[in-house]
């Protein structure tokens, strides 16, 4: 008897899982990846499975949702995600997916509503998943209770808020705590998003986060970032010099004096928070380097606090200066295909064209943003060819790749239950 189409698709897959194991064993850990990894739609299946659906990942500001009903919207691969404020100050988060026959019940980005109506029958739902009403005609038996909205795991701290779309998300409180303490000067509870931007990558997602990973490209191809920002954030980096270390120091002994939080903080390879400077004089990632926005954020003192650095494996990056802050998230579209969404945050009471001119706060990311996408581009377009081959990280100046792509190999291997202990094979120097 041949066997069912469902059999062979399970067996084309297990096959794909055992072809990554293999090749991310036998990788070396400081060259970039074969080219399937970056490429191919069966291994990006696996990205989304072992990853996106596994891994906690930055969804977006708890600022977005500000009161009882305010929702946003997001897609993880296939999987349509609402997070919104219930009862009570409550985040949650759920499938966008109605149970009676599936239509997807949120349509818009973002908005408030009183209760979730499906658009196709009209089921209701109560903002804390509860099917409220099914029509009148689902017979005596049917239980209400039965048929409530997936949830998917949400935890928030400094505003930011995290989905996990696994059924046992592994613990991240530890992050989320150092979180909570690097933001409270910010207080999170009184920012808004001033401006947002959303641009599509002809590019892995992989590619995106190497990209931002590095600076080794930066001098050549960030002008207007490089009037602020220095191409390195550790006095440990092998390019630190003596006079960074010195601005450092100064700058440090500063933030401790009006107790703003800068210590280097590191959980595993997934994340990272680090207060570093900016360059002498500059206080802003703005194209003059002075503020963005004349009422700074929170209870902060001055505006001079350099960049508070915040790396979210596997999908986001931030910048929190004094006057404001950028957050990204990146969410794979397809082997291809990624979106990068940035936003500005602002006090929450600052007045637009009073405090800060949304063109002019946008400006320098917005202009690095489209030559990283145009770097990333033409990196996936060398990728698709015939010769590419994985070629060797620099130590000195590509460490930061290194350890991403090192984290997504532990992650994926763990995920598809290769013996952690297997030992990676060393790269002679
Ligand atoms: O995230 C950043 O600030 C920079 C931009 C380019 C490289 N990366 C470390
Ligand atoms: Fe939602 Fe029918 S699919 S009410
Ligand atoms: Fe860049």
């Amino acid at each position: 008897m041949s066997p069912l189409p469902r059999d062979s698709l399970d067996d084309a897959l297990s096959a794909t899982r055992k072809a990554v194991a293999d090749m991310l064993e036998q990788r070396n850990p400081t060259y970039s990846l074969p080219q399937p990894f970056y490429n191919d739609p069966r291994l990006f299946q696996v990205d989304m499975e072992e990853i996106f659906e596994k891994q906690w990942l930055f969804a977006g500001m708890s600022c977005e949702i500000p009161a009882k009903g305010n929702y946003f919207k997001l897609e993880v691969g296939s999987n349509s995600i609402i997070v919104l404020r219930g009862a009570e100050n409550k985040i949650h988060a759920f499938h966008n997916v109605c149970r009676h026959r599936g239509s997807r019940l949120c349509l818009k980005d973002k908005g408030k509503v009183a209760k979730l109506v499906c658009p196709y029958h009209q089921w209701t739902y109560e903002l804390d998943g509860r099917l409220l009403f099914a029509g009148s005609d689902m017979g005596d038996d049917f239980d209400m209770s039965a048929f409530g909205l997936k949830p998917v795991a949400v935890k928030s701290a400094g505003g930011f808020v995290f989905i996990n779309l696994s059924e046992n998300p592994e613990p991240i409180d530890d992050f989320l705590v150092s979180l909570e303490h690097y933001l409270s000067p910010y207080e999170m509870d009184n920012v808004k998003v001033a401006v947002e931007s959303n641009i599509v990558e002809r590019c892995n997602w992989k590619l995106v986060i190497e990209n931002n990973r590095e600076c080794y490209h930066c001098s050549g191809a960030h002008p207007e970032l490089l009037n602020s920002l220095i191409e390195f954030d550790d006095t440990d980096d092998p390019r630190s010099t003596g006079e960074y270390r010195d601005l450092v120091a100064r700058k440090q002994a500063d933030w401790t004096a009006c107790e703003v939080p800068w210590q280097l903080a590191r959980f595993g390879k997934r994340n990272r928070l680090t207060r570093t400077p900016l360059l002498d004089g500059i206080v802003s990632m703005t194209m003059d380097g002075k503020p963005g926005c004349n009422k700074l954020m929170g209870n902060i003192p001055n505006p001079d606090m350099g960049s508070l650095r915040i790396l979210h494996l596997p999908n986001s990056w931030n910048h929190f200066m004094g006057d404001h802050a950028v957050v990204f998230r990146v969410l794979p579209l397809g082997p291809q295909e990624t979106l990068v969404t940035t936003k500005w945050l602002v006090h929450k009471d600052a007045v637009e064209g009073v405090d800060y001119d949304p063109a002019r706060l946008r400006q320098v990311w917005d202009a690095t943003n489209d030559q990283d996408r145009r770097l990333a581009e033409e990196n996936q377009l060398g990728i698709n060819s015939l010769a590419y081959q994985p070629g060797p990280y620099s130590q000195t100046y590509e460490f930061g790749v290194i350890d991403f792509v090192n984290w997504y190999s532990e992650t994926m291997r763990e995920n598809l239950g290769v013996e952690a202990s297997a030992p990676l094979q060393v790269a002679s120097q």
